[in-house]
């Protein structure tokens, strides 16, 4: 608990090849993949808990300090086909808080009543966690009063309630979907703001939808109209996943300098990833100044889904110092449990190179890759296993297949317990090969079996001498 927060960001990235910058240097020198254990470990929760005891909504006491929102349970569950059950909903909710996650938007309680009760569950159990960290609980509403009273309903239960209400402020939604005008709009969004501060709840989130197609002086008049109202954090969406970095980055940047009062509450980002951009796009917006950053465990959501935590709190992690020390909350050796549990319950197959938590993420096969990471792991990987909790099969991470070379077949071998020497390695790589070109992945079996063979042929030889 004695941490200074000025030390967080420092440690954050310590567990990982992350570049180190030398203190001593006037030019900031940068060296890449210092080893993982000569730099300090600490425990991550503790630092949750002392930034969590301070909890203001509106204000983040060390400005490089960001949130998380983890929306697997809202947006991750619109996917289609990845509805889950109370229960399922309710486990996840514990495995977030266990992540370290700051906020966690439960659902949509208006939606039905089911959806409701799962999320005053989870705002009476995770939200109130005898020990260790307790993550604010968050219900999305629409600008009515019903939405808005549902959701409190939901949520109050939380120990940090927070209600997201949000309505479109582009011309085509707008338009199209509202029928309303701009004026009906900022009315709307100015009375349901305050009418959700007038529940008691003081910590409202308003969300523009459809920011990112959004007429500029427009959205700053609602957004400012709001915070006015008492929002104290903006949700600013790119809701159909259309911005790229720049454009996404300069859009946070000029919010913050054009919205009346901007700067005296929090920015989140909220980036669907439709052409891929969904993370840069969120880390784009952080470097511009949004201090909260809307991400689901495995990417889910809508369409093509939404900014992945796990590629979000990672890059953050292993190039937090280049982007000014930027770091978050989130125990990161919580990330593949996670990422297996939201697979499982919600039936989402997570792509087998996807960054990260995919089954290839830390695998190598190929002759010169493995032969280098059997040298010096840091010469393929920019990140541990281990660091997201994955404690790999054998030291180097390799997959032995007709790409793999001598080396790591030696070193292979020599885990199972087999030493050969050069001939005999040389004879039992000769059968490898052949062996891999029939089969893609060869299996410690099969290897056994390779080795057999050789071992009763040398007995052979043995017994013909
Ligand atoms: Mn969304």
């Amino acid at each position: 608990m004695a941490t200074s927060l000025s030390n967080t960001s420092s440690f954050f990235s310590s567990t990982i090849h992350s570049p180190t910058i030398a203190a001593t240097s006037t030019n900031r020198t940068f060296s890449y993949f210092k080893p993982s254990k000569t730099l300090p470990r600490k425990s991550v929760s503790m630092i949750t808990c002392t930034l969590n005891n301070a909890y203001i909504p509106h204000h983040i006491q060390d400005p490089n300090r960001i949130r998380i929102l983890d929306t697997t349970l809202r947006d991750g569950e619109q996917a289609p086909g990845a509805s889950m059950t109370q229960k399922q909903k309710l486990a996840i909710a514990h495995q977030l808080a266990r992540l370290g996650v700051d906020i966690i938007e439960a659902g949509f309680p208006a939606s039905n009543k089911a959806d409701l009760e799962t999320v005053k569950l989870i705002a009476q159990e995770v939200g109130n966690s005898a020990a260790g960290h307790i993550p604010v609980i968050m219900g999305l509403a629409r600008c009515n009063k019903n939405d808005i009273d549902k959701a409190w309903e939901a949520v109050k239960y939380a120990k940090y309630p927070r209600i997201q209400t949000f309505i479109a402020t582009s011309e085509i939604h707008m338009n199209h979907k509202l029928k309303m005008s701009k004026e009906q709009v900022i009315e709307k969004a100015r009375t349901m703001v305050a009418y959700a501060r007038s529940l008691g709840c003081n910590d409202v989130q308003f969300g523009a939808e459809d920011a990112g197609r959004s007429e500029r002086e427009f959205l700053y008049e609602v957004l400012g109209e709001a915070i006015k109202a008492g929002a104290t954090t903006l949700c600013i969406p790119d809701t159909v996943g259309y911005n790229w970095p720049r454009e996404f980055g300069q859009l946070i940047a000029d919010i913050k300098s054009n919205s009346h009062g901007a700067t005296n509450v929090v920015i989140s980002t909220h980036c669907h990833n439709d052409l891929g951009l969904a993370v840069a796009n969120t880390l784009e917006g952080a470097y511009s100044g949004a201090r909260q950053l809307e991400v689901t465990i495995n990417g889910i959501g809508e369409r093509a889904g939404n900014a992945s935590l796990e590629e979000v709190v990672m890059t953050l992690k292993c190039k937090g110092e280049l982007l000014g020390g930027l770091y978050t909350g989130v125990d990161t050796k919580h990330i593949a449990m996670t990422s297996k549990m939201v697979e499982d319950y919600t039936g989402m197959r997570v792509q087998p190179h996807k960054p990260i938590v995919g089954a290839n993420a830390f695998s190598h096969e190929s002759g010169i890759h493995q032969d280098g990471v059997l040298k010096n792991k840091s010469t393929y990987e920019i990140m541990s296993p281990e660091d997201i909790g994955i404690h790999r099969f054998n030291e180097a991470g390799l997959t032995l297949g007709k790409l793999s070379g001598r080396h790591a077949l030696k070193a292979k071998l020599f885990e199972l317990g087999y030493n050969f020497d050069e001939n005999e390695l040389n004879q039992l790589f000769l059968r490898f090969k052949s062996l891999a070109e029939m089969k893609k992945i060869i299996t410690d079996e099969d290897l056994i079996t390779l080795v057999s063979h050789k071992v009763s042929e040398a007995q052979v030889e043995y017994y013909q001498a």
